[in-house]
């Protein structure tokens, strides 16, 4: 192989490794399988469409994967393992900003909440705009959507307990 071609290949590796790390999204903490989800995999998960009002109280809906679909794959104590010192675990999601949000397992948890909170890739539709995706989470029912953090890199399960 010439210089340029290896030049070349190692470029072209390089730039699809980072463009996967930033649209990836990595599930750790207490979480008995780590992941790191590509958009490939969150688009092979189960979708769900819920609608929601932005900042404006204007109406759109959101599609994507619930929220603890993503933590039931990676283990975490959902379900009738939501119970005891589990309860006080919690999810902390980090952007590519800085901005983190928090949320407990049991508003995440389809046995105790009737509202579901997604991690959406699209609204009405189409791909989220530019800036505020490509995933975003999305919690149906709130007065602000301040919690609706975008750029979603990664999520971290931990005990509050001291
Ligand atoms: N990554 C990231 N997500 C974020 C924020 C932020 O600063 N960074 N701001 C939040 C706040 S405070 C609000 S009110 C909404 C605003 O969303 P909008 O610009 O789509 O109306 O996004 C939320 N998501
Ligand atoms: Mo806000």
């Amino acid at each position: 192989m010439t210089h340029k071609l290896i030049t070349f290949i190692t470029t072209a590796v390089l730039f699809t490794s980072a463009v996967q790390a930033q649209t990836g999204i990595s599930v750790e903490g207490e979480v008995s399988r780590p992941l790191k989800l590509t958009a490939a995999d969150i688009g092979r998960m189960k979708n769900v469409e819920v609608t929601a009002a932005d900042r404006d109280g204007k109406e759109h809906r959101y599609s994507g994967v619930p929220v603890y679909e993503i933590l039931q794959q990676a283990g975490v104590t959902l379900g009738a393992q939501l119970r005891g010192e589990n309860m006080s675990k919690y999810l902390l999601v980090k952007s590519g900003d800085g901005y983190e949000v928090l949320f407990s397992l049991p508003e995440l948890d389809s046995t105790f909440a009737s509202r579901v909170i997604i991690l959406a890739d699209k609204m009405d539709g189409q791909p989220l705009p530019a800036g505020k995706g490509p995933f975003r989470i999305v919690v149906p029912g709130e007065k602000k959507p301040a919690r609706w953090i975008w750029e979603v890199r990664s999520m971290t399960v931990r005990f509050a307990k001291e």
